[in-house]
């Protein structure tokens, strides 16, 4: 054993009304909630790149984190051997997840692993990490959620990695997608996740749209026979975002990834990975996206994170508002929950907060938000009194039935409304307000 780098004791939960900043206030761990518990509802995983590799560098700055491990941050060892390095990174990444109590836990290839010389020693750096991942997850009983690839923070792939106009880069990333798909595998990862990094265009003038969604598809067609191949049992999941790094990304939004894999025969092999963040940013609630994702029958898994109203870009903030996550957790519950998916905090902390227990306050409060954000929207389903008012709104329908069926056509509905002399339906109240203070009451009552 190490010696452990967090200076924190395990994370209990000790109520609502506890002040206990290094305790759970509303994630009760074993507490049934709707025929489940609040772990299997939840899910949590933590992510390795923002957590461990990031070292609290911004566009302006140098690292501020202390991340010993890091060359980069304010306490890193330059003189440190790569791979002890990593080591040390995974042994108090392990830590923490398993004292904040996750279940889970996501990376990126170049996460977990120093980068090698030729492409056959960074792989093989990955493989004896990816083993030192087994020891972790055996010794703890976390479980990966997902593994990812990261191609689009090398230069290479400055100009997308399947997008890309060499042929060259496709391959590249092709065989980092294979190599990672294959360790998610051995690890007994529950899904993998392609986030379209750099795929997408800063201008059309040098851009062929229709050529690089053609290689985009093709590419993630050889995704999905690569998992056959191998015989991975878990989801593949697209991450869609609609802007940054380029300036517009493919996978723009929910709606847009579906047309993307209705188009490329995917629509049942690929479901999508939504981050609370990225939908905010393309214009649409969190909610909605769930929505759209469920009604495609193509929901996976969330990145639960948030954004700042007046910042629009990807602020990767731990979740706070209850009120938000509610509307979320309320259309994943009318979805029939997670299956393989999870809630991967895909957050990080703020480049000032550079104590080590800092990374624990901000976990276990976005726990607690989406543990209470559950707890409500469980109870808005339990008490039914919204999903009454919303079926009460389409009621008429159900004499109208015929018209849905194809049975009518617009020349007799025309014939009918002008016949009727009768005919002159009236507008009832959507009753907005009322609805919005049925849910704030469900908020402010839970315990
Ligand atoms: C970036 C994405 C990224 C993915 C994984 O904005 O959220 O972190 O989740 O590559
Ligand atoms: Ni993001
Ligand atoms: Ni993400």
């Amino acid at each position: 054993m190490t010696t452990p780098f967090f200076d924190v004791d395990p994370i209990l939960f000790d109520g609502p009304d506890s002040d206990n900043p290094l305790a759970f206030r509303w994630y009760d761990a074993d507490r049934t909630v709707l025929g489940k518990t609040m772990a299997e509802h939840l899910r949590f995983g933590v992510c390795y790149w923002h957590s461990f590799a990031w070292d609290g560098s911004d566009i302006f700055g140098a690292g501020t984190l202390d991340r010993p491990w890091n060359p980069a941050s304010r306490t890193g060892d330059a003189a440190m051997d790569p791979m002890a390095a990593a080591k040390l990174k995974m042994s108090a990444a392990f830590e923490f997840i398993d004292k904040l109590g996750a279940p889970f836990f996501s990376f990126h290839d170049i996460d977990i692993a120093p980068a090698g010389g030729s492409f056959a020693e960074t792989c093989r750096f990955f493989d004896e990490m990816a083993d030192e991942a087994a020891g972790h997850m055996e010794r703890t009983g976390i479980e990966l959620l997902w593994g990812t690839t990261n191609a689009f923070s090398h230069p290479r792939f400055m100009a997308g990695a399947a997008t890309n106009p060499d042929p060259d880069m496709f391959a590249y990333a092709a065989a980092q997608v294979a190599h990672c798909m294959n360790a998610t595998h051995r690890l007994g990862g529950s899904n993998y996740v392609l986030w379209g990094g750099r795929e997408g265009y800063e201008t059309l003038l040098n851009t062929d749209m229709k050529r690089e969604l053609d290689q985009l598809g093709r590419f993630m067609n050889m995704v999905v026979e690569h998992k056959y191949a191998i015989g991975f049992q878990g989801t593949l999941l697209i991450e869609p975002k609609p802007m940054e790094p380029t300036k517009h990304q493919y996978d723009y939004d929910v709606a847009t990834v579906h047309s993307f894999l209705q188009t490329y025969g995917l629509a049942d092999e690929i479901k999508v990975n939504i981050e609370v963040n990225h939908a905010t940013l393309s214009g649409h609630d969190f909610h909605h996206e769930v929505a759209t994702a469920v009604n495609a029958g193509i929901f996976g898994s969330i990145d639960a994170n948030a954004g700042d109203d007046r910042l629009g870009w990807d602020l990767d903030l731990f979740p706070k508002s209850v009120e938000q996550m509610t509307l979320g957790m309320l259309e994943i519950l009318r979805g029939g929950g997670f299956t393989t998916g999870g809630l991967m905090f895909d957050t990080k902390l703020r480049r000032q907060s550079i104590a080590r227990d800092d990374l624990f306050l901000g976990h276990i409060g976005g726990m607690d938000t989406m543990a209470r954000s559950l707890l409500a929207a469980a109870s808005i389903i339990e008490d039914g009194e919204i999903d009454r008012r919303r079926a009460d709104r389409y009621a008429g329908w159900s004499n109208e039935q015929r018209i849905l069926d194809g049975e009518v056509t617009l020349q007799a509905l025309h014939d009918a409304v002008l016949g009727d002399e009768t005919f002159d339906p009236q507008p009832v109240s959507g009753r907005q307000e009322a609805i919005e203070h049925v849910v704030a009451r469900h908020i402010e009552r839970i315990r």
